[in-house]
C-alpha cells in the first residue's frame, strides 16, 4: 500500500480533529492510539472513506509512512510524551521528525529536542490553538525547533492552520527548541487574562446597573460588532453564552452554572516562567489567582457569612457607564497583553529565541482562543518598532491609554462600591501605574527597611530621579549604620 504523507498518535479529540483537517487538505495519513479501541471508532466512524489508514502496531504505523517520516504526537502532556518518544524511538531512523502538537512544557520541549537530535531524530514542539474546533477547521500553530524541521511541515501546516481576514495563514516559524510551547503557554496566560477581565466586566456591569443575562448580551453583541476594537471571539461567545437560557428553567443558562473555573495548568506554568524570569504579569496571575478562589466554593461560602464587604447602590447612566466599562476593558487588555509580551521578551532574550513579537500577534489573529482584530494593532506597533521597551509605549497604546485610563479607575471604582471584586482590572490599571512611575515610592521605603533589618544596603538617587552611579557605570551602593549614633552613612 502507498506509504502516507504524515503520521498521528494520539486519536483523542485533538488527534482526530487535526487529522481529519490535514486528510481534508489532501494529504494521506497514518494514524496510532495506545487503546485500540479508539482508533477502531475512529476509522470505522469519523474517518470512514478517508485517506487515513489505521495502524494497531507502532511497526506497522512507522513502516507505512513515507520518509523522511513525519509524525505528530496528539497524546495528553507530561509522562506519557515521553513514554511515546521511549515506545517509537527504536523505530525511527536518522532524518525522521517527531512532531509534538500537545501542550508541553516548554522546558520539557527543550529537553526532549536535545535528547533526540542526539540520536539524529528532528523534533518540533508546536502549540496547536483553537481547541477541538480550530484543530478540525484551523487552528494557530506556534512552532518551535530546528528550522529544518519546520521546513518539512511548513506547506502541511501552512494549509491546515486558520487564516486571517487578510488571507495570511496563522502559522510562522516561532524560533528555537521549546519557543513554540513557550509562545503557546504564554498565549493561553494571556487567555485566561483576557476570560477573567471579561468576567469581572460582566460582574460589574450586572451589579452597577442592575441588569441581567440578555441585556449584558445585547452589549457584548454590540462591543464584537467587527468596527469596535473589542471585537473579538471571545467577546462573542461571552454574548452568546449570556444569551442562553435552560430548557428545563428558563433560567439564564448562566445564572444556572456553578461558579467554579477549572483549568488544566498552563496558566500556572505561565505565572511561575514569569516569577522565574522576573517578569511581573499581574493581571494574569490575577487571573489564575481568581480562578483558585472560585474552585475554594467552601471556603467562600463560610467566609460570606462572616465577613460582610460594604456594598451600595449607585446611580448610574447606564450607556454612559457602558461605554465607562468599554474603554476600561480595552485599557486592562492592552496591559494585560504588555505583560504576557514583556515575559515573552524575556523568555527570548534568556533562550537566544529572538522571537518576533509582531508576528507572533499576527499568528494569533485567527484560529485561536485570544483572536481578535485588535491583534493587528500589536503587529503594526511591532512593525513600527521592533525594539519597544513595553507594549504600551506604542504610539497608538499610550495616545489611548492616556486618553482613557480614566475609565478604568472609574470602573474599578464603581465595582468596589456595588461590592465587585475587579482584581485583574485592578491589577491592569496598577500595572500601568507602576511601569509609569519614575520613582517607586514604595521601592524606597522597602529599600530603607531592608538596610535597616538586615544590612541590605542602597542605592540613592543623583537628583529626583536618575540613580547615582559609580565611575565603572554600575549603582553606588550605601549603607546607614542604623544602630550607631549619628547614623553614619558608608559607602559600598
Ligand atoms: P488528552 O490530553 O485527553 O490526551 C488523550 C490522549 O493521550 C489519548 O490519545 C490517550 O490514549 C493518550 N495517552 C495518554 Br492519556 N497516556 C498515554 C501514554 N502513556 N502513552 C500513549 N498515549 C497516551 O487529549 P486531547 O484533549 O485531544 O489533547 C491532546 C493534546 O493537545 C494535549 O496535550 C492537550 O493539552 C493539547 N490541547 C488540547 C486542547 C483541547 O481543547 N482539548 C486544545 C489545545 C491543545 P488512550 O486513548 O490510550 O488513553
Amino acid at each position: 500500500m502507498e506509504k502516507k504523507d504524515l503520521g498521528l498518535i494520539g486519536l483523542a479529540v485533538m488527534g482526530q480533529n487535526l487529522v481529519l483537517n490535514i486528510e481534508s487538505k489532501g494529504y494521506s495519513a497514518a494514524v496510532y492510539n495506545r487503546t485500540e479501541s479508539r482508533t477502531k471508532d475512529f476509522i470505522e466512524g469519523k474517518a470512514k472513506d478517508k485517506n487515513i489508514e489505521a495502524a494497531f502496531s507502532l511497526k506497522k504505523f512507522v513502516d507505512s509512512i513515507k520518509r523522511p517520516r513525519k509524525i505528530m504526537l496528539m497524546v495528553k502532556a507530561g509522562k506519557p510524551v515521553d513514554n511515546t518518544i521511549e515506545e517509537i524511538l527504536p523505530l525511527l531512523e536518522p532524518g525522521d521528525l517527531l512532531i509534538d502538537g500537545g501542550n508541553s512544557f516548554y522546558k520539557d520541549t527543550i529537553r526532549r529536542e536535545e535528547f533526540l537530535l542526539e540520536k539524529n531524530i528532528l523534533y518540533i514542539g508546536t502549540g496547536v490553538s483553537g481547541g477541538e474546533e480550530g484543530a478540525l477547521l484551523g487552528p494557530a500553530i506556534m512552532p518551535g525547533g530546528k528550522r529544518k524541521a519546520y521546513d518539512m511541515v511548513k506547506d502541511i501546516f501552512s494549509d491546515i492552520s486558520a487564516k486571517a481576514k487578510d488571507g495570511k495563514p496563522c502559522v510562522s516559524y516561532i524560533g528555537p527548541n521549546g519557543a513554540g510551547h513557550f509562545v503557546k503557554m504564554v498565549h493561553n496566560g494571556i487567555e485566561y487574562g483576557d476570560m477573567q477581565l471579561i468576567g469581572e466586566c460582566v460582574w460589574g456591569l450586572k451589579n452597577a446597573l442592575g441588569w441581567n443575562s440578555e441585556q449584558i448580551a445585547d452589549i457584548m453583541e454590540e462591543w464584537d460588532r467587527p468596527s469596535d476594537i473589542l471585537s473579538s471571539y471571545l467577546i462573542e461567545i461571552t454574548g452568546k453564552g449570556m444569551r442562553e437560557t435552560e430548557k428545563k428553567s428558563g433560567s439564564y443558562l448562566v445564572d444556572r452554572t456553578a461558579d467554579i473555573t477549572r483549568m488544566k495548568g498552563t496558566g500556572t506554568w505561565t505565572v511561575a516562567s514569569a516569577l522565574e524570569l522576573l517578569v511581573p504579569i499581574p493581571t494574569i496571575a490575577a487571573a489564575v489567582f481568581s480562578r483558585e478562589t472560585s474552585q475554594d466554593k467552601d471556603l467562600r461560602l463560610g467566609i460570606s457569612k462572616i465577613l460582610k464587604p460594604a456594598a451600595s447602590k449607585i446611580d448610574l447612566n447606564g450607556q454612559k457607564f457602558t461605554d465607562i466599562a468599554h474603554d476600561a476593558l480595552y485599557i486592562a487588555k492592552i496591559s494585560s497583553y504588555a505583560q504576557g509580551f514583556a515575559l515573552m521578551e524575556a523568555a527570548s532574550s534568556k533562550y537566544g529565541w529572538n522571537l518576533d513579537m509582531g508576528r507572533i500577534a499576527e499568528g494569533w489573529r485567527a484560529g485561536c482562543i485570544i483572536r481578535a482584530q485588535f491583534l493587528s494593532k500589536i503587529t503594526e506597533e511591532y512593525k513600527a518598532d521592533p525594539k519597544l521597551p513595553n507594549l504600551m509605549a506604542a504610539p497608538y497604546f499610550s495616545k489611548f491609554i492616556n486618553q482613557k485610563l480614566v475609565s478604568l479607575s472609574r470602573f474599578i471604582e464603581v465595582a468596589r462600591h456595588v461590592g465587585v471584586p475587579a482584581l485583574a482590572m485592578g491589577c491592569a490599571y496598577d500595572y500601568i501605574l507602576q511601569i509609569a512611575s519614575p520613582v517607586m515610592v514604595s521601592a524606597q521605603v522597602a529599600a530603607q527597611q531592608r538596610d535597616y533589618f538586615g544590612a541590605h544596603g542602597y542605592f540613592k538617587l543623583k537628583d529626583s530621579q536618575e540613580i547615582e552611579l559609580k565611575p565603572d557605570g554600575s549603582y553606588q551602593e550605601y549603607h546607614t549604620e542604623w544602630m550607631e549614633d549619628g547614623r553614619p552613612e558608608k559607602k559600598l
